[in-house]
């Protein structure tokens, strides 16, 4: 893992407990240059951008994920993509809940589409907005661009059920270094909710809050931003990332997943602009699948 730990800009703050032991707390850092690393460090995403060499020019262009690599070494280019979205739940504010493709991508469907506007009357989310949302959110999830997302910009719950094309296994049954699914979030400062679920919807083993998220590395990856009416605007939005290991979901193995807005999180902001991917990190099930 790497800690980015500067000795340089940071001491380690040093508690002796009554009992003798000694416990090390996290780095405080001393004045405001160079240490915004502290946590999180870098996740290696690996993409191919055909409009431009450097994949952090291609902000409405096509990102196409291509590799990843884990803390640990390991090393995936093979992806697991949705094949259904259902079970939109979100009642809340026009335009705050988009699916975006960049406009310039030529893989997925390019555009701003926002919720509501799904049915033909822009005044507010019906039941039917929110079946159309789902296919829109399937248009962006099933294929390996990553310039297609679900752009969210309010606390109004937000749920969707994401289907994969096959079912995600773990590479061991015990906690490791290997993700098997791979959440982006704009900006990395939302947290979200992800949990296994059957086909009726019920939740299998536990749900997971991610809150925190990493740097994308080699190169730093961004995505236009757009007005509600769609037109490109002129700042960006850089993707931050992290990799779940299913052993986080109490599963060995998945094939439903449902993201949802987390509670409970003491304020935290829970507007997360995602885009999940499935990585095969095994194609057998683990032990304690076999002996189910
Ligand atoms: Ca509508
Ligand atoms: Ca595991
Ligand atoms: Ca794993």
């Amino acid at each position: 893992m790497n800690t980015q730990w500067n000795p340089l800009s940071s001491v380690w703050s040093l508690t002796t407990l009554s009992l003798g032991t000694t416990l090390l707390l996290s780095p405080q850092g001393i004045g405001s240059g160079g240490c915004n690393g502290n946590h999180g460090g870098t996740i290696e995403i690996h993409v191919e951008s055909p409009c431009c060499g450097d994949p952090s020019h291609a902000r409405e262009d096509d990102l196409l994920l291509r590799r990843v690599v884990w803390d640990d070494g390991s090393d995936f280019d093979e992806f697991i993509f949705a094949s259904e979205v259902r079970d939109v739940v979100y009642s809340g504010p026009n335009h705050r809940v988009r699916v975006i493709t960049g406009h310039e991508c030529q893989t997925g469907d390019p555009g701003v589409h926002p919720i509501q506007n799904e049915d033909g009357n822009g005044s507010g989310t019906s039941s039917l907005d929110r079946r159309l949302f789902a296919d829109r959110i399937l248009g962006a999830f099933n294929h390996e661009n990553l310039n297609a997302y679900v752009h969210r910009r309010t606390c109004a719950d937000f749920s969707c059920v994401i289907r994969f094309e096959e079912t995600i296994r773990d590479n061991s049954p015990l906690s490791d270094e290997v993700g098997e699914l791979l959440v982006l979030e704009m900006s990395g400062n939302s947290w979200i909710q992800i949990e296994a679920v059957d086909d009726q919807g019920n939740t299998v083993g536990t749900p997971y809050v991610i809150d925190h998220y990493r740097r994308v590395a080699p190169e730093r990856l961004f995505t236009r931003r757009y007005s509600n009416s769609g037109s490109p605007l002129c700042g960006s939005y850089e993707w931050k990332a992290i990799g779940v290991d299913l052993s986080d979901l109490g599963v060995n193995a998945l094939e439903n997943l449902k993201v949802s807005t987390p509670s409970n999180t003491g304020g935290a902001d829970v507007k997360a602009s995602f885009r999940i991917a499935g990585i095969r990190t095994s194609t057998t099930p683990t032990a304690a699948m076999v002996f189910d």
